[in-house]
């Protein structure tokens, strides 16, 4: 039976799968991008998840009580973790993205293995506030951007994609890239040509692609400024009432964020994250002297 506050009814099949996540959520992001590539995103029910509030019983019911989205919901059963969803979403829809020569399959595998190392360093840079921290912080970003150099430069060292086109390995890694914009914003952070020439060209490659283009930097920035501050997944810092993840105001309308990150924070208003009062009813004078409203 349908509980009141479930959208669905356990054990109902489905036409579709359900992904619940996050708004802007990086990990989500890689199954739109492969679905992208595959002219088949209509293929999944993508449902944003309000992140300021706490998870809803269904949500907590997929996941087995864990918060950290995005989960799925299939008619055999709920998935997590974005890779295992990239790799049966690959598998489950169209032609395989996947290299399939086991030899290359395992390569691409190994490249999927340091996505994470480089995830938790950008996203443990951008919401550090501690200043005489940032050198150490910076370093431990910089050995996994190296560890990546020096693997494409192995396996593929003239190439620009890791094989001879955007794959799964790009999928999973392109989304972080662009996240990382919030590092050059808020950071200064920008990785260095000369040491970096293999990585450089490939994630250059990957923004670019058209199959990636579901956010951009002016979004990143706006709506990463929490995070910046260090309070991630929706949590507001002292002194404000909406999160910068909140769809309204829409980020198009918002001014960019202030850049220093280690100064006091920025208010509501100053995020223009006010929400527009109800329009005042105007009031006028009378000659005698009385306010009348009209
Ligand atoms: N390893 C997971 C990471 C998922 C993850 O960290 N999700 C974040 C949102 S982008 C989240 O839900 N955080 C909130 C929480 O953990 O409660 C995956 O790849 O799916």
């Amino acid at each position: 039976m349908q509980h009141p506050t479930m959208p669905f009814e356990v054990g109902e099949p489905l036409s579709r799968p359900t992904l619940y996540h996050i708004p802007v959520c990086p990990f989500s992001q890689r199954l739109e991008i492969l679905l992208e590539l595959k002219g088949l995103r209509h293929t999944v029910d993508f449902k944003v998840v309000d992140i300021t509030r706490p998870r809803p019983a269904y949500i907590l019911a997929l996941t087995g009580g864990a918060t950290a989205l995005p989960v799925m919901r299939t008619s055999r059963g709920a998935l997590r973790e974005s890779l295992v969803l990239l790799d049966y979403l690959d598998a489950t829809r169209g032609r395989p993205i996947a290299r399939q020569d086991p030899y290359q399959r395992a390569v691409e595998t190994m490249l999927l293995g340091l996505v994470d190392a480089l995830t938790a360093a950008g996203y443990r840079l951008v919401m550090n506030q501690d200043a005489s921290r940032r050198g150490e912080l910076t370093e431990t970003l910089l050995e996994a951007y190296r560890a990546i150099e020096a693997f494409l430069a192995a396996h593929s060292p003239d190439g620009t994609f890791l094989f001879d086109r955007f794959g799964l390995a790009e999928c999973a890694y392109t989304p972080i890239f662009q996240r990382f914009w919030f590092l050059d914003y808020y950071e200064g952070f920008a990785l260095r040509q000369e040491e970096f020439p293999r990585v450089s060209r490939w994630r250059d490659a990957c923004l670019a692609h058209p199959a990636a283009q579901q956010v951009g930097y002016e979004e990143i920035v706006k709506v990463y400024y929490d995070y910046a501050r260090g309070y991630g997944n929706g949590a507001l810092p002292p002194g404000r009432t909406v999160s910068s993840f909140a769809f309204d105001p829409p980020w198009q309308e918002r001014p960019m964020p202030p850049r220093d990150k280690y100064r006091d924070g920025a208010d509501d208003a100053e995020l223009g994250l006010c929400r527009p009062r109800a329009e005042a009813v105007p009031v006028r004078v009378s000659p005698a002297g009385r306010r009348a409203s009209r």
